[in-house]
């Protein structure tokens, strides 16, 4: 331990400086009065949207609400241009945030967190930097994101590989010339589904490697109506309130019709309005079973396979691109612009891997069981080591120095996705087991950042010092988020939600699938109870 970490530096370390590191960062500095540092390992705010800078990136929630709500006036001054905001616009928005209530001074940029470790003596932690900094601190608040761990597949040969290579989790801020390129996209998740037609309009040619078919709605992305967002702002504590007592932290209407209680043409005109609208309103507005009744999700999956036969021209290639072995929705859904569309173009090529194996990379390209490919850049769409990965990242280890790694070896372990037991005073920002990547991020975050922020000023007005998960609670809630997971449909694929794109990772259903609502009421009946399930000590 260095001089540096003998007293208490600050009251709380915040690692991030994204959506959820930058609000916690305002709550406990500017209304909490703490000292508070955030460490950031990018030279920039933005977290997911500071990395992800791959061509088409952009979210899939409306920009109206993929944004802060805890501002008013940010809410009325910011003017978002289309209907899903893109990367560099959400970057714009979080640099404007921190620049408005300036958070930066607070925040230590290009520095990693590498080691965070519980002083049971001290009550406190102390946690190391990849510059050598050694920081005391009470609280240690975790903004990691949940999907900042990139994940490259371990191909044999990939080192050897003379051309260019790039993961869409850590896309060259300068942008990438693919002009002219042989490009080789592997991976047909978010990321891949989203860069293919934006790739595909650059490259002389492009192979995409497909190993999972997907099921795709169209966004209908475009310039977003100055009425509409007069009126979004005008309403905008209704639109809130809906949001964040609704499933998946969306204002939409739920429709109270099953797929099941209509004619098959009725069903299907609704799906063709859904289909014409776009975006995630298919799964949410169009009947109130398709993510819960195999029988009526059949419908929809059906609906989207008659789509894709219909828009890829080439019968061979369109039969590759349907999904057939797992059920809409059952892992994340996507939204897309012009992605069917794409394989109709003279320089796309679809390969098929489930049906010949990449075997590996060589010094020009890729081999797969049947042919050689060979590629100017090859662009790995594939991924992360989901919710737990950020964690493992870091060396974090609580009392009696158990390794989080360890702890969690099975599965993650927390009481509501917030705190784990033995680690007391860690708290994490849509941790494993609470909605999170189920929900419309934002929401989630503010949710999780508020209750925290609560929690930490209950616990100064009544004297405690620390806050830790009770063992039993936690067991109680692990045994929750499984059970509820268990009849979803999320079961019936591989899924980064069961960890299953990661070689050895335990299979278990990670986030919380209650929905944001019903979530919050508990977390608030928690609190209002005394903090039951927690040690306050
Ligand atoms: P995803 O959704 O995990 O997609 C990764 C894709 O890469 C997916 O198609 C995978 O196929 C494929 N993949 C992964 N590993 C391999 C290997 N070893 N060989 C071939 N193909 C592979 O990541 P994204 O970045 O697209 O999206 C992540 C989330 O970000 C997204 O869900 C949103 O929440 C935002 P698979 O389906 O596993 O067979």
């Amino acid at each position: 331990m260095t001089n540096s970490a003998k007293s208490l530096d600050c009251d709380a370390i915040v690692i991030g400086a994204g959506f959820a590191g930058l609000y916690m960062l305002r709550k406990l500095r500017d209304e909490l009065g703490l000292t508070a540092r955030v460490f950031e390992r990018g030279d920039n705010v933005g977290g997911t949207w500071y990395w992800n800078r791959y061509p088409g990136a952009r979210c899939d929630s409306e920009s109206y609400i993929y944004c802060y709500s805890f501002d008013r006036e940010l809410l009325q001054e910011w003017e978002w241009s289309g209907k899903y905001p893109e990367q560099p616009e959400i970057l714009s928005y979080l640099n404007h945030v921190a620049d408005r209530f300036d958070l930066r001074r607070s925040i230590d940029f290009n520095t990693s967190v590498v080691s965070a470790h519980y002083d049971d003596a001290r009550d406190r932690w102390e946690v190391t930097t990849d510059k050598g900094e050694v920081i005391a601190s009470r609280f240690l608040i975790t903004g990691i994101g949940c999907l900042s761990a990139g994940q490259v597949p371990d191909i044999q040969g990939r080192e050897l590989f003379k051309g260019e290579s790039y993961h869409t989790g850590a896309w060259p801020h300068e942008g990438v010339d693919l002009q002219g390129k042989r490009v080789g996209v592997i991976g047909t998740g978010s990321s891949g589904v989203q860069s293919i037609p934006v790739i595909a309009r650059d490259a002389a040619q492009l192979f995409v490697f497909q190993r999972t078919p997907q099921y795709t709605i169209p966004a209908r992305h475009g310039t977003v109506d100055k009425a509409f967002l007069d009126n979004v702002k005008a309403n905008y504590d209704e639109i809130w309130r809906e949001a964040k007592t609704s499933a998946g932290g969306a204002p939409y209407t739920p429709i109270d019709r099953s797929a099941l209680s209509v004619s098959e043409e009725e069903r299907n005109a609704v799906y063709e309005d859904a289909w014409q609208q776009g975006g995630f309103k298919f799964v949410l507005a169009s009947f109130n079973d398709i993510v819960i009744d195999p029988r009526a999700n059949e419908t929809a999956s059906e609906f989207i396979r008659s789509k894709i036969r219909e828009i890829v021209n080439d019968p061979v290639t369109a039969e590759k691109l349907v999904p057939k072995d797992h059920p809409f929705t059952s892992k994340r859904a996507l939204i897309d612009t012009d992605y069917f569309d794409t394989y109709n173009r003279d320089n796309v090529t679809l390969v098929d891997i489930r049906e010949s194996p990449i075997q590996e990379i060589t010094e020009t390209g890729i081999r797969t069981a049947a042919a050689d490919y060979d590629l100017d850049v090859i662009v790995f769409a594939t991924g992360f080591d989901a919710m737990t990965g950020p964690y493992f990242k870091i060396d974090i280890r609580g009392k009696d120095g158990v390794a989080l790694k360890e702890k969690w070896s099975a599965g993650p372990r927390t009481y509501l996705g917030i705190s784990t037991a033995g680690f007391p005073n860690l708290l994490m920002i849509t941790g494993p087991g609470s909605p999170s990547v189920l929900s419309n991020m934002p929401v989630s975050i503010e949710q999780h950042v508020e209750w925290i922020a609560d929690t930490i000023s209950t616990m100064r007005a009544q004297g405690k010092q620390t806050i830790e998960a009770d063992a039993q609670a936690e067991a109680d809630w692990v045994e929750h988020v499984n059970a509820m997971a268990q009849p979803t449909l999320f079961m019936q694929a591989d899924s980064w939600y069961l960890g299953a794109n990661i070689p050895g990772k335990p299979r278990v259903f990670m986030p919380y699938v209650g929905g944001v609502g019903a979530y919050r009421i508990k977390c608030d009946e928690v609190a209002a109870a005394g903090y039951e399930g927690f040690v306050l000590a």
